[in-house]
């Protein structure tokens, strides 16, 4: 018989046993009609009294997921969850937990508040509250140590990790593993233990014992690891809490925790992320429905340094690579460069010896364009010259599937020009990998006019398969990202044209929370390097830019950075950046030469400087339709260069400063340092006078 409580949750029986169903698509998170739903069920189930216990299980891919996230800055409606969880603990009669799929945050919560925990064998486990600058808040923090231990649990929430269903059993979390269909599974054993009708109370168990010197050490490990995180700390701290308060008060420090966590900045900031990473997958004009092209064998072209990235992203996704190369000996570099760089994971230990071989059979290297005939798909990363590039694109016209995608990694050609070099330039897009490729997480894809929406789809489907973070981008030169970071680039020269230090700029931004200053990271990449992408975008440049050649005087000087032991810095057997003098000397030439005084420059200039001529270079690709989003601008900065997840992005950023205020700055920074390079964008300009921001 179908008892249904709301749309949420419905209410069943078999024997002596109810099972309430939670069906709240897409991950059953606890909205408000799943958790008044949860409440009825509690209801019906205490006042019957044929019911001798309860099964709560999820219809769907998955358990509950947590709570409603887009419920958090909203008015709280009760039933609140730690309501429905205490209502969970006081039960008199045993309530058992049945979960599949990812059971997070508020959903492991309530199966914490159960009598019994059963997980099917693929099922998932977790608090990851703490990645949305949050912790739980509903007794996780109070019940999960009481269950696996202090050590474990200060993991899980400090760390926000995931743990599969057998590891949950081990460590006591779970009672069984169901294999097969769930819900018999639990209903099975929920026969088995309903006569008994023992209540096993999480909270009643007293803390396990642990080395209290845990503490200051996990500490010191987790602000290492989260460098600015705030939530982190503080897992640390309720957990040493939890450890000396009595439960129920424990509760409401935990609960109180946590909404102040909502209110956070930081957290406001990481579920902002978490949202537009989800919304950058949305694509304009390819509907939802869009069916990816199949990709089972993939091409690339071109086995230098990005070819061979690229290879290995798509072998660490099992996926066949063919790589194309004009000769046996620069194949057999490029074999050797990759077998290396797994040789590198053999060391850490992330790969045995077998795996690596294994994996190395997953790459063909080949010289002859016919052997390219069966590939769904090729990235072409030869040179950065369109002529080059456009003779591989007719090459790849004549050999490949009429279906087949052509992908090019160029960071600033005119993907318009090499479409029309294709057979088919509705099957020409681009897919911007960043060096090293097998470990930048950022993946620019790149649409022409041309280009099929299931070709979007697909590059979109295969970013996010081989564990990258897709971002769709239109045309430009540099599209979004390097065209951003050039801006932030120019003003860290001009910064040291007008009296800053390297170390000054570079601790500014490292302290702002980038993981290197620009100065150090040119000296990790090299001043040859630097000096030749310098050249190659020379003629783009404004006068001021090309006169301020710092990087070749470096260069010129044999300075090259890390590997000649001196650049922005000097550098010693511990690779620590040093202050140099004679940096000091070469700048003060540098501007007497170009009719620079040098005067004071505060902290905050340089950080307005840096980051506001990106946010005002962000604007004007809005506008240019380069960018769909600001929120896809949030995520390229922060999952590809850096930009600290717990400040939002660039444009949330920039809407925290309000845009009032970034025009006024931008209007500052126009007279000292040109019009022409702060004079708004006509976006800022429009926003302030609407009074709106980038994300409203
Ligand atoms: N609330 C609302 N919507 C959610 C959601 C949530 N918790 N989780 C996912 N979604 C949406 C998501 O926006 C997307 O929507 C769709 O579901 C599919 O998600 C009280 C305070 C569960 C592992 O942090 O980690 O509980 O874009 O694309 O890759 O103490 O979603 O389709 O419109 O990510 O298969 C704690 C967050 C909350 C879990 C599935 N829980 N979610 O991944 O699909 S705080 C979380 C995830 C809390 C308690 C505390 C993942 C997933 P749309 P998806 P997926």
């Amino acid at each position: 018989m179908n008892m249904i409580t709301n749309e949420a949750v419905s209410l069943d029986r078999d024997g002596a046993v109810l099972i309430a169903t939670v069906d709240n698509p897409p991950v059953n998170a606890l909205s408000h009609a799943v958790r008044a739903g949860l409440v009825s069920a509690l209801d019906q189930f205490e006042a019957d009294a044929e019911a001798k216990a309860l099964v709560i299980l999820c219809a769907g891919r998955t358990f509950i997921a947590g709570a409603d996230i887009r419920e958090f800055g909203q008015p709280l409606k009760e039933p609140r969850l730690g309501a429905l969880i205490d209502r969970l603990d006081r039960c008199e009669k045993p309530v058992v937990a049945a979960m599949h799929g990812t059971a997070l945050g508020g959903g492991l919560e309530i199966a914490l508040a159960c009598s019994y925990r059963l997980a099917s064998q693929d099922a998932r486990m977790g608090l990851p509250e703490v990645k949305l600058g949050l912790l739980p808040g509903s007794g996780g923090i109070v019940r999960l140590p009481r269950l696996i231990g202090v050590p474990d649990a200060l993991t899980m929430i400090a760390e926000g990790g995931q743990i599969g269903a057998a590891a949950a059993r081990d460590k006591g979390l779970v009672d069984e593993v169901v294999s097969g269909d769930l819900r018999s599974g639990a209903v099975a054993f929920t026969q088995g233990i309903a006569e008994k009708g023992e209540v096993r109370r999480t909270s009643d168990l007293p803390v396990p014992a642990f080395d209290e010197g845990l503490l200051a050490t996990r500490r010191a490990e987790l602000a290492k690891r989260y460098r600015g995180l705030k939530a982190p700390q503080i897992a640390v701290d309720l957990i040493e809490m939890m450890t000396i308060t009595p439960f129920a008060e424990a509760v409401e420090k935990e609960y109180a925790t946590c909404r102040e966590l909502i209110a956070s900045p930081q957290s406001k900031a990481l579920r902002h992320l978490f949202a537009a990473e989800r919304a950058a997958l949305k694509i304009d004009g390819v509907p939802a429905d869009t069916q990816p092209r199949k990709v089972s064998k993939v091409a690339v072209i071109g086995p230098g340094v990005m070819g061979r990235g690229i290879a290995m992203c798509f072998m660490d996704a099992a996926l066949p690579v063919v790589l194309l190369g004009r000769s046996e000996e620069s194949l057999g570099k490029a074999e050797a460069a990759i077998r290396k760089l797994y040789g590198g994971s053999i060391k850490r230990g992330s790969m045995t010896e077998a795996q690596l071989e294994e994996r190395m059979k997953l790459l063909e290297t080949v010289t002859d364009y016919e052997r390219l005939a069966d590939v769904d798909l090729v990235v072409e990363a030869v040179t950065e010259n369109l002529s080059v590039k456009k003779d591989v694109f007719a090459r790849l016209s004549g050999v490949l599937k009429p279906d087949a995608i052509i992908a090019t990694n160029t960071s600033f050609l005119d993907i318009e020009a090499l479409a029309s070099s294709a057979a088919q330039p509705q099957n020409v897009a681009g897919m911007h990998f960043f060096n090293p490729a097998n470990m930048m997480k950022l993946l620019e894809n790149v649409r022409a006019s041309r280009t099929d929406a299931n070709v979007l789809a697909t590059i979109t489907a295969l970013g996010k398969k081989i564990g990258k973070v897709p971002v769709m981008v239109g045309r430009s030169e540099g599209f979004v990202a390097n065209r951003m970071l050039s801006k932030r680039s120019r003003e860290a020269q001009f910064l040291l044209e007008d009296g800053a230090t390297p170390q000054q700029v570079d601790k500014v931004l490292s302290g702002f929370g980038f993981p290197i200053g620009p100065f150090a990271l040119a000296d990790l990449a090299g001043m040859d390097v630097m000096a030749a992408a310098r050249q190659a975008r020379i003629a783009g440049m404004t006068p001021r830019e090309q006169a301020c050649n710092i990087v070749d005087k470096l260069a010129a000087a044999g300075r090259l950075g890390q590997k000649t032991g001196a650049g922005y810095y000097l550098y010693g057997e511990d690779r620590k950046p040093q202050h140099d003098p004679a940096v000091g000397e070469l700048l003060a030439a540098h501007r007497t030469e170009r009719g620079f005084g040098s005067r004071e420059i505060t902290d905050e200039e340089i950080l307005e400087r840096c980051l506001l001529a990106m946010v005002n270079e962000a604007a004007k690709l809005l506008d240019e339709g380069a960018a769909a989003r600001a929120s896809d601008i949030d995520v390229i900065w922060t999952s590809g260069f850096g930009w600290p997840t717990h400040m939002g992005g660039p444009m949330f950023w920039a809407d925290q400063m309000g845009i009032a205020r970034v025009k006024e700055a931008l209007d500052k920074y126009s007279r000292i340092v040109g019009e022409e390079y702060f004079k708004p964008a006509a976006l800022i300009e429009r926003l302030a006078s609407e009074g709106r921001g980038f994300h409203n």
